[in-house]
């Protein structure tokens, strides 16, 4: 009699264990970009064959055009808090949580996209990735996505008021993310930079002249309107700052450890299509934004190295202790 109750027991046990390991796990990824965004689809790819790989165990809904948050800080926030599972934000934000991260997005710290995913896609892009969870942030970084390079875009008239072959932007307000290393970056530079302003908040801040202008990517540029408020694009690429997709660190317990795994590596082998589709939009964005009659202004190689030095201070402000880190970058730009 004895015996068959332990047996009893075990299969008891066994049962439920069973189904808490395939019990269904529902969590939401917030996503700045609207549908059809390179990063928007990458979002929906790393959801499908999240399902797919746990067999159903998974399963991620992803909602485009910040309506889970208004802003990226909100949506870090809130995985902090467990009350959100993913969102793909820039690293820009995330390094207000995780100073390591600036050493990644520091000024001309790249020559081109090639050297970037060189050093993101190695030793040093992981340990990044790594540091996010080490610095006890509540968050797992997972991947890395292409976002192109950022440069300045303003109304005529701001244009006309700085002096942008000499990298002189006084009297100028500028929409920057929400990082200090960046509002400091245009404090270099003359100008004011002001924060606060989501990206999708961009282009009615510049039409109300709460700002005269921002920065960022074709892709974004182009997809926010913002072009059409800000008309001329000035081409200083002045920093690479990637795309990062996180989870909640407190959410990230709701799923079995090799679960987890899956959603890890899952995440990699979603950067290739990203980058695919970043690569074909970041193409059509120019095309259209040259096509309305913007003026986009090339700068010489010279005017290029004015911007430069002006910047450089943040490397002594912001890169202080990662030294090592921007030496590695910096090494690895070697082969380019
Ligand atoms: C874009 C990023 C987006 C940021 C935006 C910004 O894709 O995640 O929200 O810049 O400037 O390039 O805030």
């Amino acid at each position: 009699m004895k015996k068959l109750f332990a047996v009893a027991l075990a299969l008891v046990l066994v049962l439920a264990l069973a189904s808490m390991a395939s019990a269904e796990v529902v969590f939401q990824l917030a996503e700045t970009h609207a549908e059809g965004y390179p990063t928007t689809l990458a979002d929906q790819e790393f959801a499908r064959l999240v399902e797919e790989r746990t067999e159903g165990r998974v399963k991620i809904e992803v909602y485009s055009g910040s309506v889970l948050a208004d802003s990226e800080n909100t949506a870090i926030e809130m995985l902090q808090a467990g009350t959100l599972g993913f969102t793909r934000v820039s690293a820009s934000p995330v390094a207000s949580y995780v100073p390591a991260l600036n050493a990644i997005q520091l000024p001309y710290l790249y020559k081109n996209a090639e050297h970037e995913w060189a050093v993101l896609d190695g030793e040093i892009g992981q340990t990044m990735l790594n540091a996010i969870q080490e610095s006890g942030s509540g968050l797992i970084g997972l991947c890395y996505y292409d976002s192109g390079a950022r440069s300045f875009y303003i109304t005529k008239a701001a244009y006309e008021k700085g002096n942008f072959a000499e990298a002189d932007l006084t009297g100028l307000k500028i929409r920057m993310q929400n990082n200090p290393m960046m509002v400091r970056m245009i404090e270099l530079l003359g100008g004011t930079g002001v924060t606060g302003i989501g990206a999708n908040e961009v282009y009615s801040s510049i039409q109300t002249g709460v700002v005269d202008g921002a920065e960022n990517n074709w892709p974004t540029y182009q997809n926010m309107g913002d072009y059409e408020a800000a008309p001329v694009y000035v081409l200083d690429y002045h920093t690479r700052v990637p795309e990062i997709l996180i989870m909640s660190e407190l959410a990230s317990m709701m799923v079995s450890p090799e679960d987890l795994e899956i959603i890890k590596q899952t995440a990699k082998d979603t950067e290739a299509y990203e980058k695919e589709q970043w690569a074909l939009k970041e193409q059509s964005a120019e095309q259209i934004i040259r096509d309305a009659g913007c003026t986009i202004v090339d700068l010489t190689p010279e005017q290029l190295a004015i911007y430069e030095e002006k910047m450089a201070p943040l490397y002594d402000e912001f890169g202080a202790g990662y030294e090592d880190i921007i030496e590695q970058i910096k090494a690895v730009g070697e082969n380019f």
